[in-house]
């Protein structure tokens, strides 16, 4: 047998070439429970730099208060980077020992 269509050069090969689009990686901004930062202070810290309503502010902040850590966001390193900051240094004018850290999701 020659004209197979195994044996054939053309025959179509379906197989698709997908464009590698390279995303950057993202990472999860963590706030820390401690015994001492007043609940209304994490609640206002999740309002002003996560956009949270009071509602959701106030969940998130039970949250880390019973599990000891939460997810606040998750976003670009530059942006995960910045609010780590802005939240340190609230709370370090305030002198409030609040921790906030980011991790590669
Ligand atoms: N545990 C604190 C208290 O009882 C409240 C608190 C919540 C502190 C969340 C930090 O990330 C935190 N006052």
């Amino acid at each position: 047998m020659t004209n197979r269509p195994d044996d054939r050069e053309d025959v179509d090969l379906a197989v698709k070439t997908r464009p590698k689009t390279q995303r950057p990686p993202l990472y999860k901004v963590l706030l820390l429970n401690d015994d001492f930062t007043p609940m209304e202070f994490v609640v206002h810290i999740l309002e002003r730099l996560f956009s949270m309503t009071h509602a959701q502010a106030i969940e998130i902040m039970l949250t880390v208060h019973r599990k000891g850590i939460a997810v606040v966001g998750v976003y670009s390193h530059e942006i995960a980077e910045t609010k780590v900051a802005q939240v340190m240094e609230l709370a370090r004018r305030q002198q409030h020992p609040l921790q906030c850290t980011m991790e590669k999701e």
